[in-house]
């Protein structure tokens, strides 16, 4: 127990054989349970965990066909929700996330400030030492695309598998939807916001050490990209249901009409008002075609998001 609440932690496994020892060894004692997810890793990650097992109660071996990182802690999630766990933490099973930090993701959730809470590794140069360049450059990239595509403006280093959530809130997902692949960050970090529930960065500095990463680029663009553009749509058309969205939306039309018989009115009494009628012919043509080219833009999202949703419903559970 933490604080008056049950802690589990869950940890993603695949073919770790190397780090699972220490990564299990490392996890502080205020942790109830342990839920290490292993999917079809092909060394002796299994037989490691057992050993473990023996020696700590705490510790539950899941075992199923791999799937992904991110349907791995779905996986985790579950067992977690389904024992009555009142939040679960990620650590991930190759020892790259730091204990001393779990309290600082577990506060604010605990203190009512968070639903969710994951580590920030951009937050200040200190706390990406060890990250390559690439790494960085490819890591502010991702977290200018996840803002975009989550809505999560105030968020940065949106693939830090290092988090917690508020269990009551997982109960509420839909896990099925739930991006199965390295994405599932980024998808959950969309979904969230979609929801109306709250998101904050802790500051965690990078740790590297013996881990080698399985992360194959080519394959990890492609599909991440991919989902950050389905998400971007999904998140569009979901708000496009509230009535702020619909408000604005009706807005902009009434300035784009409004615009185009200015222009209208301006050419009919040009030859009285000759002078000024140039400037406003010119404003009222900039801000009707700029309203309009946001309204076409708009409307092909919804089109997309309309046929988009066909196939991927989101749904919030009571
Ligand atoms: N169960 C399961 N775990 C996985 C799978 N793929 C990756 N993992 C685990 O998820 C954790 C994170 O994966 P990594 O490949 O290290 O990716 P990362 O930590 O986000 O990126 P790096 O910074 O490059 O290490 C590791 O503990 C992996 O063992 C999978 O398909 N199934
Ligand atoms: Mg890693």
């Amino acid at each position: 127990m933490y604080r008056g609440k049950s802690i589990a932690v869950v940890v993603p496994a695949y073919n770790e054989e190397k780090l699972i020892g220490a990564t299990l060894e490392s996890i502080p004692d205020y942790v109830d349970r342990v839920f290490v997810v292993n999917d079809g890793s092909t060394d002796g990650t299994a037989d490691i965990v057992e050993e473990y097992k023996a020696k700590d109660p705490r510790i539950r071996l899941i075992n199923k066909s791999n799937g992904g990182v991110g349907s791995a802690i779905v996986f985790g999630y579950k067992a977690a929700t389904e024992e009555g766990l009142d939040i679960s933490a990620v650590m991930a099973g190759d020892n790259q996330m730091d204990p001393a930090y779990l309290p600082s993701l577990l506060d604010p959730i605990i203190d009512g400030e968070a639903h969710y809470t994951k580590g920030n590794r951009l937050s200040g140069k200190d706390s990406y030492r060890g990250m390559s360049r690439w790494r960085l450059l490819g890591n502010n990239l991702l977290t200018l695309l996840t803002k975009i595509s989550s809505g999560l403006w105030h968020i940065s280093d949106p693939q830090n598998g290092y988090t917690a959530i508020d269990n009551s809130v997982f109960k509420r997902l839909d896990p099925e939807e739930i991006f199965a692949w390295y994405g599932y960050c980024n998808d959950l970090l969309t979904r969230l916001n979609m929801y109306g529930f709250v998101v904050k960065d802790v500051p965690i500095p990078a740790r590297y050490g013996d881990e080698k990463s399985k992360i194959k680029y080519p394959e990890y663009i492609y599909r991440v990209s991919k989902l950050l553009l389905l998400d971007f749509v999904m998140r569009i058309s979901y708000k496009q249901k509230s009535k702020s969205v619909i408000s604005f939306v009706s807005a902009a039309f009434v300035v784009a009409v409004l615009s185009y018989l200015g222009i209208l009115v301006i050419l009919g009494t040009q030859s009285v008002y000759q002078a000024p009628s140039q400037v406003f012919l010119f404003l009222a043509f900039a801000s009707a075609l700029t309203v309009s080219i946001l309204l076409v833009f708009y409307l092909f999202l919804m089109i997309c998001g309309t046929a988009l949703l066909h196939r991927r419903v989101p749904k919030l559970n009571p």
